[in-house]
């Protein structure tokens, strides 16, 4: 072998074993329980993230992401592609329309 390769192996044999699991935090806008089951469906719909959960009184998402496979602005796109607004990416407008009326975030707010 190729005393190059050789050390892109060892160079690249940390990058291996810590690469996977990383964690995800962002603001996503919505109102209730039901919308969380959407932005958690919509999220765990992506192969690699996993363990996604969302707060409805402070609007943090969380999830675990395997950074192989799963760029953070890949989970911001399934999401607002489900209709809701996060940190960069605004929520797909005619999934939002199609939301159930105590979930239109954008139009009222639960107490
Ligand atoms: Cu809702």
């Amino acid at each position: 072998m190729n005393i190059l390769l050789r050390l892109c192996a060892l160079l690249m044999l940390p990058v291996a074993l810590f690469a996977a699991e990383q964690k995800l935090t962002l603001k996503v806008a919505g109102n209730c329980g039901s919308c969380k089951k959407r932005i958690v469906k919509a999220a765990e719909s992506i192969d690699g993230v996993s363990d996604a959960a969302w707060d409805k009184k402070t609007k943090v998402f969380t999830a675990v992401y395997d950074d192989a496979k799963v760029k953070p602005a890949d989970v911001k796109k399934a999401i607002a592609a489900a209709g809701y607004d996060t940190e960069d990416v605004k929520g797909n407008d005619e999934a939002y329309s199609k939301l159930p009326d105590c979930c239109r975030y954008r139009d009222r707010e639960h107490e």
